[in-house]
């Protein structure tokens, strides 16, 4: 009998002590706040004795806020909030008068009134929130927090979410789940979710969410649907967030009763005049119309015989007296160019000074479409009198979907950190941006992401675009520590699977320079043989350009001549093998500086992809015991998915290409598991978001 006492309370003792405060699905993302080590909370506790935020609009009372939140669940006491320095260690955030920036702040260890205090000064409130959010993260993080001079500002004016969610719910390209906007019930019920979101985005530096579809409907500008995005507005703004929406072109047609959408048309110009008057009355901080226009079918000034340029300027001069911008995209192709990779350049580039200076041009990280390994969109660098905003995907649309471990940072610093040559001989990517957006990887899924390793994404996107010299390491470390712990061992072995996991993706879809092999439409697995599809450019054969005598896209002069869009000294980076096939189509059996033929160190590379997911598996097996089950059971589920996937990309594609090179596979590599034909064969109906 007293055994079995014994055993239940031992039961009830383990229930409440082990089990953890909240549920470990990643809602809370990398604002955990759970307390620091006992054994060195004392230390950072006499550092945070009360708040004191001196200033009183609604931003500065979100900073407030986070403050407590924050540093009450790190030091697992109520830290008061006072209205003024009484005691040492007060952390305090009041505008100084001092300039830093729109957005800047600094934190300094100081004397207030005779106490030793923490001091966040910026010249408006929206530079007092980040600053908190800025020294939580040393709290999380575990840094020092004495002695601190820091001062911080966004290198880049705007730093956006653009979600690809329609208005019916599901999100293009969307792998974690449905919409968070939940437009049937908004205006009138304003989940908490909103406000999650909003501080997520926050502490990252996000300023700006366009919050539906660049595929957009023009319902979306209906007086309903503004009074349901005003009622986002009004939750975001107090987290310095801005909402912007994707505009449909031929909206006076569509919900105007107009004729025409032609931007000379006198009575289009004064219709958008008028919708976005509207807009104003009800968004007072709207932040502007993001547009994709004559690409994919998207109605656009060209049905007018316009200019890209004749479309924006008539937009931006709707929104300049209300302070709105346009951001104005810049993907498009057609199969009139004899290589996709050239169009935009060839459309955009003549244009550069035509733009209003209420205008951005939004380019895709590279030319094609957010492959695993692109080079550098060559607009970037080619238009110095034009705004440009550099689009990244967050959403892994093409490496892996939700389940596969990709961390992303690794292939941002990649291209923000790639040299333009122009406009001046030392530009780089990132000298040439006046803004990035990310399209979002957000839905209704617990971990927000679709994925534990997902998040990482959207927080290393916002950290790149508050500073895009920032470094992917220090951003995966920064995430590690906040999400899954300081443990030495936990963050010695997710960080190098993180700085891994990329090119691990390139290698097992597509490896030298490879793009495109994915499946039709849903773009799920890989199908490098399909070739019948309408349009040339939408085949995987088109791209790799695969037949018995070599492989890929000859962009040299004696090709398409692609290559002569980017400047001279540009160039030399793209004659590393990462990019070889993009750039060149070269015999099977040339000689590579590996000293492996085309073909071998094509297979060789797909093993490599392999064998690094493999090995990523077993780096996580170890941290079994070493955080918490929900999420580690999650993680290795999804790399196991992972692993079967990367098989499958690396079994059909060698399948296909040696059937085209006819070439004997090296020795030691294993032969695909099936024949060709099966994998052709596959077929995914449901595959999810396309
Ligand atoms: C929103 C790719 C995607 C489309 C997307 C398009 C774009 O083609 O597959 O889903 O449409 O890019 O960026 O406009």
């Amino acid at each position: 009998m007293r055994d079995s006492i014994r055993a239940i309370v031992a039961a009830i003792f383990t229930l409440t002590v082990a089990a953890p405060a909240h549920a470990e699905d990643g809602y809370r993302l990398w604002l955990r706040y759970d307390p620091l080590p006992a054994q060195i909370r004392h230390r950072y506790a006499a550092a945070a004795t009360e708040i004191v935020v001196q200033s009183n609009g609604a931003i500065a009372r979100s900073a407030e806020g986070e403050l407590r939140r924050g540093l009450s669940g790190l030091l697992a006491r109520q830290i008061p909030v006072g209205s003024s320095v009484d005691r040492d260690g007060a952390i305090v955030a009041e505008l100084s008068k001092a300039s830093l920036g729109d957005e800047g702040f600094t934190i300094r260890t100081t004397q207030i009134a005779g106490h030793e205090a923490t001091v966040i000064n910026a010249s408006n409130e929206r530079g007092l929130l980040y600053g908190a959010f800025a020294l939580l993260r040393r709290f999380q993080t575990q840094q020092p927090i004495d002695h601190l001079n820091v001062r911080d500002r966004p290198k880049l004016a705007l730093r956006m979410l653009d979600h690809w969610d329609n208005l019916n719910g599901s999100v293009e390209r969307g792998y974690a789940g449905r919409s968070l906007w939940d437009w049937r019930t908004l205006p009138d019920w304003e989940d908490p979710r909103y406000t999650d979101y909003a501080r997520a985005d926050a502490s990252i530096g996000v300023n700006g969410v366009v919050l539906n579809n660049v595929n957009a409907q023009a319902d979306i500008l209906t007086e309903p649907y503004l009074r349901k995005v005003a009622a986002l507005a009004d939750v975001f703004r107090p987290w310095a967030i801005r909402v912007y929406l994707s505009a449909r072109f031929s909206a006076p047609i569509d919900i105007g009763g107009l004729k025409t959408a032609d931007p000379l048309d006198p009575a289009v110009h004064a219709w958008w005049k008028a919708k976005v008057d509207e807009i104003y009355g009800v968004i007072p901080d709207f932040g502007g119309f993001l547009v994709k226009a004559n690409s994919e079918g998207e109605p656009g000034p060209q049905d007018y015989h316009r200019t890209h340029a004749d479309g924006a300027n008539m937009l931006a001069d709707a929104l300049r007296p209300h302070g709105g911008i346009v951001l104005w995209r810049a993907f498009v192709y057609s199969s009139a160019s004899d290589d996709r990779a050239k169009q935009a350049f060839d459309e955009f580039q003549p244009l550069d000074g035509k733009f209003a200076n209420n205008v951005i041009v939004q380019i895709k990280s590279g030319p094609i479409d957010f492959q695993p390994r692109e080079p550098f969109h060559p607009l970037f660098g080619a238009m110095p009198k034009t705004k440009l905003g550099m689009e990244a995907q967050i959403t892994k649309e093409y490496l892996g979907f939700n389940t596969h471990l990709a961390y992303l940072g690794t292939m941002w610093e990649e291209v923000l950190s790639a040299r333009t040559f122009r406009p001046q001989e030392d530009s780089r990517v990132a000298d040439t941006l006046t803004a990035m957006a990310g399209v979002a990887n957000t839905g209704s899924s617990r971990s927000w992401s679709g994925s534990q390793f997902d998040q990482a994404n959207w927080y290393a996107f916002g950290r790149l675009a508050w500073d895009p010299d920032a470094s992917a390491k220090a951003i995966a470390e920064e995430w590690t520590r906040m999400t899954w712990g300081n443990d030495p061992r936990v963050v010695n072995a997710i960080l190098p699977m993180m700085m891994k996991s990329r090119q691990a993706v390139v290698d097992y879809m597509t490896p030298l320079g490879l793009a495109h092999l994915m499946g039709t439409d849903h773009h799920y697995g890989p199908a490098p043989w399909v070739s019948d599809l309408k349009r040339p450019e939408w085949n995987p054969v088109y791209y790799h350009r695969a037949d018995l005598g070599g492989i890929g896209f000859d962009r040299t002069a004696a090709g398409s001549n692609a290559l002569s869009q980017y400047a001279p000294g540009a160039m030399r980076q793209f004659t590393t093998d990462d990019y070889l096939l993009w750039f060149n189509y070269v015999p099977w059996d040339q000689k590579l500086k590996s000293g492996r033929s085309v073909w071998t160190e094509l297979v060789w590379r797909y093993d490599r992809g392999v064998d690094e997911v493999r090995a990523m598996q077993r780096q996580w097996e170890a941290l079994r015991g070493s955080v918490d089950d929900q999420r580690f059971d999650e993680v290795s589920a999804y790399l196991a998915i992972q692993g079967r996937e990367a098989k499958w990309w690396r079994d059909a594609c060698i399948a296909y290409f040696q059937s085209i090179s006819k070439h004997p596979l090296p020795s030691g590599s294993a032969p695909p598991e099936h024949p060709l034909s099966y994998y052709e064969a596959l077929r995914f109906p449901n595959a999810p978001a396309h």
